[in-house]
């Protein structure tokens, strides 16, 4: 392949979804490892950010309700949240092992306090782009490959949008970590990711694509 049309894509990698973070992704720093030693295969990588304001509608406090209770949404039902990744402090911030990365560009989401956004693409309600899918083809970029957090939330809703649009899609496994509210929903979310076309394969794979 022609390393210029692919991507690596760092997923919502902050600090409020580490094991200290304020929406703990339980062993979501193990994936970190992992990330950082792909990185070097890949010419163009993206981060995402969840970046939201204080008001945000999926905080439960903001609704005097407690976290993972819903509300009915304009469409879907809204899951409730601890305040979590609010725009410009330390917990929104991507882990500092980052920093020793080229990042091409940062890319934010959930920053309408109106509408919640798990995509990196479109918020949940498909009003609102991040701007990434224009970037992407903007810059000839083919295949996207997914790393970071969480597998059944940012990365499956992500993935399912990148395919739509047009885009050949990998998921790094071991690169991706599940919230898993309910047991198993990282694995019934790869599992639907792929039945979608997306490709699912191991870090160890990856030469045999780039
Ligand atoms: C996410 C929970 C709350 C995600 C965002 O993007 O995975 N999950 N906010
Ligand atoms: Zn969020």
């Amino acid at each position: 392949m022609n390393p210029k049309v692919n991507a690596l894509i760092i997923t919502d990698l902050q600090n409020d979804f580490m094991p200290w973070g304020a929406l703990p992704v339980v062993g979501g720093d193990g994936i970190i490892p992992v990330i950082l030693k792909i990185c070097p295969l890949f010419s163009h990588i993206y981060t995402t950010q969840d970046w939201h304001p204080i008001n945000h509608v999926s905080f439960a406090i903001n609704h005097g309700k407690k976290p993972r209770e819903t509300i009915q949404g304009h469409g879907d039902i809204q899951i409730l949240w601890p305040v979590h990744c609010v725009q410009n402090t330390l917990g929104a911030a991507l882990v500092p092992h980052l920093q020793r990365i080229t990042i091409e560009k940062h890319f934010f989401k959930g920053t309408n306090s109106l509408v919640d956004s798990y995509s990196t693409f479109f918020d949940n309600e498909k009003k609102g782009s991040t701007g990434l899918g224009e970037y992407l083809k903007k810059h000839k970029i083919k295949n996207l490959f997914f790393s970071g957090l969480t597998t059944d939330y940012c990365i499956l809703y992500s993935v399912l949008d990148a395919l739509k649009e047009g885009f050949t899609v990998f998921v790094i496994q071991e690169a991706c970590k599940g919230l898993n509210l309910q047991p198993e929903e990282d694995k019934k979310a790869l599992v639907q990711m792929q039945d979608q076309g997306a490709i699912i394969l191991h870090s160890k794979e990856l030469s045999k694509y780039l």
